[in-house]
């Protein structure tokens, strides 16, 4: 840790003021070159304490940067943790009011809604399947608040890893008869399929992005409670929208899920 209470508490404060005004700020990183990653997860914490204290709920977890293809798109090399909290969450085929957010992008990802409980360190694919009750297709809304989506690992830590929006649906399937590494995702815009992958995008497996979350968690003396819904990451790069769009995710054996935006 390198910064102290007060700083920690005014970049969590101006991040949020970045994310309700729907303002974009430079990477916190530029002022705050020193800035270590219990610091970047302590302004995450306040954050979420800050949303909490505003009567929000967290209703899951988020990993990010988990494929090969986000990793690329956006310069950097390890997995980042986010919270999801019931404001973030939209209705299947919902408008998405793009005027509520600074630069949105849609993301294809794989949903798990947990069972039971999953404790990490020591967390792995075989547990993760084992306490799924079932995995659903999901769009995640990104929105860094960082300008033109310019940021490092430490930076968008702190920004909750970009979390804006997200919505689930489809057809929840269990676990069981499902092969997630070869499975299909689709993203369409308008019609036109956009964005395309498998599973196995995921770290190899998706399973091992919510293994890995655990491990996060379990790190830091927290857990994954049953009932908890997971975004395990976005398979494909992010899709920049526009108002009018229409966006649809089809996940082979899950169904599909859709989103306006207006
Ligand atoms: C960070 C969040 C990435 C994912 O699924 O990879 C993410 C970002 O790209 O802004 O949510
Ligand atoms: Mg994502």
């Amino acid at each position: 840790m390198t910064l102290d209470d007060s700083t920690l508490d005014g970049l969590a404060e101006h991040l949020e003021t970045c994310q309700v005004q729907a303002r974009d700020t430079p990477k916190i990183t530029d002022d705050h070159p020193g800035m270590d990653w219990e610091d970047a997860y302590a302004i995450q914490d306040r954050l979420l304490q800050r949303k909490r204290a505003r009567g929000a709920r967290v209703v899951g977890f988020k990993c990010g940067l988990t494929s090969h293809a986000k990793m690329r798109q956006m310069g950097v090399d390890e997995p980042v943790f986010g919270f999801l909290v019931d404001d973030f969450a939209l209705a299947d085929g919902a408008a998405l009011r793009m005027a509520e957010l600074i630069h949105p992008k849609v993301e294809p990802e794989i949903a798990f809604v947990l069972k039971r409980e999953l404790r990490g360190p020591g967390c792995h694919v075989g547990a993760v399947l084992a306490a799924t009750d079932f995995v659903l297709p999901g769009i995640e809304v990104i929105d860094s608040r960082y300008r033109d989506f310019k940021f490092d690992l430490k930076s968008v830590i702190a920004d909750n890893t970009s979390a804006a929006r997200f919505v689930v649906g489809g057809k929840p399937a269990p676990v069981y008869g499902l092969d997630l590494r070869t499975c299909g995702v689709v993203l369409e815009k308008n019609g036109e399929a956009v964005a395309l992958g498998a599973g196995a995008a995921v770290l190899g497996h998706p399973a091992a992005a919510v293994a890995a979350l655990a491990n996060h968690l379990g790190r830091r003396g927290h857990h994954l409670p049953a009932g908890t819904l997971i975004l395990s990451g976005g398979v494909t790069e992010a899709v920049a929208v526009a108002p009018g769009d229409h966006v649809a995710l089809r996940v082979q054996g899950m169904g599909q899920v859709g989103l306006r935006l207006v």
